[in-house]
């Protein structure tokens, strides 16, 4: 069984979060999602809308997950890639490169970002739109 693992906050679930999942699944049989805790996005300068449980619950609603786990640091991933026997490392491409120290204990796979969406630009168009 190929096991595949992403990273993310994946805040106001949107069809680009969903483009990558479905890509990321499509590379193998399982897919684990490491899911940043609200703790994690302060660290990472992001404040999410929905809760850590929320955004559990969403994705562990989406077909093409199988697992999610918590993303406490920025330092977990080799021990999450060796302890989850984890086969190919997935992130969108604007992460290029920086996670290339993982090639010593996966394949590493970047994938090209869905264009003309993003939390971000979700609520930046409700606050300006009054949607
Ligand atoms: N993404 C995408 N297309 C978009 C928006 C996001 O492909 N239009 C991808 C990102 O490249 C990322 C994933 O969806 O692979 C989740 O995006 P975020 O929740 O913004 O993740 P980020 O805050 O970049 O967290 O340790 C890694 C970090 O936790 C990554």
């Amino acid at each position: 069984m190929k096991k595949v693992i992403t990273y993310g906050t994946y805040d106001l679930l949107h069809w680009g979060h969903i483009n990558l999942l479905k890509r990321a699944k499509e590379l193998g049989d399982y897919l684990i999602v490491a899911l940043s805790t609200d703790e994690f996005n302060e660290i990472k300068g992001k404040k999410a809308y929905y809760s850590y449980e929320h955004r559990k619950l969403i994705l562990e609603s989406i077909r093409y997950v199988d697992e999610v786990i918590p993303e406490r640091s920025w330092d977990q991933k080799i021990r999450d890639v060796i302890e989850h026997n984890i086969d190919i490392f997935v992130m969108g491409d604007d992460w290029k490169g920086k996670f290339d120290f993982l090639k010593d204990y996966c394949e590493v796979v970047y994938l090209p970002r869905t264009i003309g969406i993003s939390t971000t630009k979700i609520k930046n168009d409700l606050k300006v739109k009054n949607l």
